[in-house]
């Protein structure tokens, strides 16, 4: 079954009609959900967005785009199609047919990693929030509502398994996914990503880049999950993250164009006055966001990890690509790591517990795409600069690096030369002053901000000078 109903108050491909009790529960759960959005969800008052609403979950054609008020959005629960000969591929489980249920051994494990995705979706909504005030077009605006639209979907997809599957005690967490808030002082989002604040435009660009990227790792993980609801829920949600990759990507090329024009235009690095985002400005929030992005993936030596995977709850990034035994109990893997002298050196590990490192290392190879772009338009500007990600041990809070200062270039230095130094390194306040100055909203049609170039392409073959939002 993948239609999906419309007809229902929770549009869902998961026969919800059918089972009364949980269906009662997600009722209870949607009005609070909603008055969350109220309350945390965009700021900006619209009358309507051009946005694209799951209709199907099948391979061709699910999605419909049309103008929606944003209250009215229709979030449902959908799963990615089953397939009934599913076999678990991974731990000591490999094989064995894919779990419907969750098994009472791993019941507290598999909660803690829905909780902790499900932390992330509606965290992320919430530092978006004022970002609609300062759209640099309408374009721009249709996509953050996109994005901030899906991971509200998110969130329901997360709290549709605490629900099902996990009893009152799932109810309770899903009750408390809508009760931290980002950057709350009492009740902060689980992640320290997700209590930083998105107060700009390339900030947005910076974290749909690096941050939801760490979204489709970790998602690309729990895909292999041999809780098939997981994994089925993950696979349809890796879709509607590629757009946001897509926002990200595109977002920082098109800055990177902008800056380019600018100082062609005006013969000289120092476009600041000019209405433009320097290079080295552009370089400190790229190295911000990806240090605290790298902090998503965890410990670089954990047992947990190891744990997941052995029990077959959360796998490695196309598990099923790779070439070994898919239990790596005898393997070893090779990860940089500091020593608490401060030496940089490699460290064998069981490959079990450096699966967070393995993970992790596919997300950078994912991320230095992202700077090749950003140099090929450089490069075609004939401008002799390049971008670069700073030393995997910088400007880190979790792992072996935390409590080390090492530069974006792999040394390791003392907290005096740090402090001397770490405003050529990170966006200072007087960077963040000026990337605020630029922020002033453009709502006419086919009109941009003077920091970023038009997209190439508009959405679902629309031009960019189409109506994608109604302002109220
Ligand atoms: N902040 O064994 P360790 C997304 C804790 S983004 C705070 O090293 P583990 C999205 C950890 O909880 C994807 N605490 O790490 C993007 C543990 O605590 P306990 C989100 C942290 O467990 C944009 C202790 O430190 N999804 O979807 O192997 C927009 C030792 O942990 C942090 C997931 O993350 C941290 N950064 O790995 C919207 C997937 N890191 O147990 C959405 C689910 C670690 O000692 N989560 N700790 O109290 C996981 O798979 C894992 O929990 C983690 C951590 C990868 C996060
Ligand atoms: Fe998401
Ligand atoms: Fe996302």
């Amino acid at each position: 079954m993948t239609t999906i109903d419309y007809c229902e108050r929770i549009p869902n491909n998961v026969d919800l009609a059918s089972d009364r009790k949980l269906q009662r529960a997600l009722e209870s759960w949607q009005p609070k959900f909603l008055e969350w959005w109220q309350e945390m969800g965009p700021a900006l008052p619209t009358q309507d967005v051009y946005l694209r609403t799951a209709v199907d979950v099948g391979r061709e054609g699910w999605a419909h785009f049309g103008h929606v008020a944003l209250p009215e959005y229709r979030w449902g629960i959908f799963l990615s199609e089953r397939d009934p000969n599913r076999k678990i591929a991974f731990g000591d489980h490999k094989g064995e047919d894919a779990w419907q249920q969750v098994p009472g051994e791993h019941r507290a494990d598999l909660q803690r990693l829905i909780v902790i995705q499900g932390d992330t979706e509606p965290a992320s909504v919430e530092q978006q929030r004022r970002l609609g005030m300062t759209a640099p077009s309408l374009y721009d605006l249709r996509n953050l509502f996109q994005v901030n639209v899906e991971e509200g979907r998110h969130l329901w997809a997360m709290v549709y398994l605490l629900h099902a599957y996990f009893g009152r005690n799932g109810r309770e967490e899903a009750e408390q996914l809508l009760l931290r808030n980002s950057g709350s002082e009492d009740a902060p989002r689980i992640l320290g990503a997700f209590n930083e604040e998105t107060p700009d435009w390339l900030s947005f660009f910076m974290f749909t880049y690096f941050t939801d990227r760490d979204g489709k790792y970790q998602l690309g993980t729990l895909k292999e999950s041999a809780f098939d609801p997981l994994s089925r829920t993950c696979e349809f949600m890796l879709k509607e993250e590629a757009h946001h990759m897509m926002v990200g990507t595109t977002g920082v090329d098109r800055v990177v164009t902008r800056t380019v024009e600018l100082m062609k235009e005006h013969d000289t690095e120092d476009i600041a006055s000019r209405g433009g985002v320097p290079l080295d400005v552009l370089q400190k929030y790229m190295n911000f966001h990806y240090s605290v992005s790298l902090d998503l993936f965890g410990g670089d030596a954990s047992t947990n990890v190891a744990n997941y995977y052995t029990a077959g709850l959360k796998g490695r990034w196309l598990e099923e690509r790779r070439t070994d035994d898919h239990r790596l109990r005898d393997a070893f893997s090779t990860i940089p790591f500091i020593e608490a002298d401060g030496t940089l050196i490699e460290k064998e590990l069981p490959a079990l517990t450096a699966l967070n490192v393995d993970l992790r290392n596919e997300y950078i190879g994912d991320c230095s795409n992202g700077v090749k772009r950003w140099n090929a338009i450089l490069a075609d500007a004939g401008i002799d600069t390049t971008f670069s990600l700073p030393h995997v041990g910088f400007n880190r809070a979790v792992g072996t690096f935390s409590g080390h200062r090492i530069t974006p270039d792999g040394k390791v230095v003392d907290q005096a030369t740090w402090d001397a130094q770490v405003t050529d390194y990170l966006p200072t306040a007087d960077d963040k002053k000026h990337v605020e100055s630029l922020m002033q909203p453009v709502y006419e049609p086919g009109k941009i901000a003077s920091w970023v170039a038009p997209p190439k392409t508009g959405i679902n073959g629309q031009p960019f000078n189409y109506e994608y939002v109604h302002l109220a």
